[in-house]
């Protein structure tokens, strides 16, 4: 392998990989972003222009994915309408970049024949209860709940499905909830941390008990490229870190890194279908492919998230007030 594309690579997730590729290994890497509202240039600034270059487009542009994808020898597909609340506004971005989008990126990996990896979530598996003591595995039926969701859930079957009938050389990942620098603040971590630096109250879904399980993002950058680089084709991985924690526990040390007191939050109404508890058991990435999390101090990494929001206020600002005033029309 000599070059990756790299699809959504100047979001969240997409961004930190990229830089993590770019660091720890030779490959070259090109990127395909949309440039969506929650893409973010900057996220990719300083990497070398001779290793990393940017093409706007969309993964659903035919012609143009199909000149990246057979000029390369493998594609991350992490582009993606990423966020629960919108879906529930509009799902027709979701169903186009995340089911077509897929779909023609997955074409153009028939044709050319090259290594595709899969960027997913454990949203597919939908929720598991409170006192439920099993957890995600490779195994559990799908079962998504939110048209996000249920978009990934298609893009996986899609993968699947190309893998068995055409020999595509694919593999999947299903991460949990990611968290860490550039995050958009329409997100739970990012959206209560922004609250606190403008001095105001964190507002909290429902009663707040609901579960996620809490990764580091350079833990799901390593993760990936493991998988990239030794994952068995036609297999699906799961990633997490072990980080179970329910909405108003994370709230609690957000406000406590502010020097707030516990209950100075609010309750807002609550998301449509909610799901309650997302949990991972990530054996089967840990014992066959020997990875494991580096970020095990969820209170260590969440107060080094805080300290780059605080930092880098001139990047998320803008965004901020956009953010909120879409929260503030549906009550949350
Ligand atoms: P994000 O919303 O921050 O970034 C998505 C990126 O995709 C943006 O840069 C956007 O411009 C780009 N994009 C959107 N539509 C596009 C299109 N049609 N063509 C090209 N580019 C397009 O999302 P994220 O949080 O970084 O998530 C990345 C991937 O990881 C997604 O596939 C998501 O489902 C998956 N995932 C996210 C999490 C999480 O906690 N955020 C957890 C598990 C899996
Ligand atoms: O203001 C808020 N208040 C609140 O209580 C927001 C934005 C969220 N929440 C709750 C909803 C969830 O229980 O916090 C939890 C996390 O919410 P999000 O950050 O929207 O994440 P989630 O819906 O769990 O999905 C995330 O993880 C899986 C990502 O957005 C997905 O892209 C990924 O697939």
């Amino acid at each position: 392998m000599r070059n990756v594309l790299v699809t959504g690579g100047a979001g969240f997730i997409g961004s930190n990989f990229v830089r993590h590729l770019v660091t720890t290994t030779d490959l070259d890497v090109t990127v395909l972003d949309k440039l969506t509202y929650a893409a973010s240039r900057e996220s990719l600034d300083g990497l070398p222009a001779d290793r990393c270059r940017l093409v706007v487009g969309d993964v659903a542009d035919a012609p143009l994915v199909d000149d990246l994808v057979g000029t390369h020898d493998a594609v991350v597909h992490f582009a993606a309408e990423s966020h629960n609340d919108n879906s529930l506004n509009d799902p027709t971005p979701f169903v186009q970049t995340n089911l077509v989008g897929t779909f023609t990126l997955l074409e153009a990996a028939r044709r050319h024949d090259v290594r595709f990896h899969h960027i997913s979530t454990d949203e597919v598996y939908g929720d598991l209860d409170l006192d439920d003591p099993q957890r995600f595995t490779e195994a559990t039926p799908y079962n998504p709940s939110s048209p996000y969701s249920a978009t990934k859930a298609g893009s996986d079957l899609l993968v699947a499905a190309w893998v068995r009938s055409f020999g595509v050389r694919a593999t999947i990942s299903n991460c949990s909830n990611n968290y860490g620098p550039w995050q958009h603040v329409e997100k739970f971590i990012p959206r209560q941390i922004t609250q606190l630096i403008d001095g105001l109250r964190p507002r909290v879904y429902g009663d707040g008990l609901n579960v996620r399980d809490w990764i580091h993002v350079d833990d799901h950058s390593s993760a990936v490229l493991t998988i990239l680089e030794r994952g068995a084709i036609g297999e699906t991985y799961l990633i997490g870190a072990d980080g179970e924690q329910n909405n108003r526990d994370v709230v609690a040390q957000l406000l406590a890194i502010f020097g707030r007191d516990a209950d100075d939050f609010e309750h807002v109404t609550d998301r449509a279908g909610h799901d309650r508890r997302y949990a991972i058991d990530s054996s089967k990435l840990r014992t066959e492919l020997g990875w494991q999390p580096q970020f095990g101090d969820f209170a260590t990494g969440l107060a080094d998230t805080v300290e780059w929001y605080r930092a880098n206020e001139g990047w998320w600002r803008t965004s901020k007030a956009a953010t909120e005033s879409m929260y503030a029309r549906q009550g949350q």
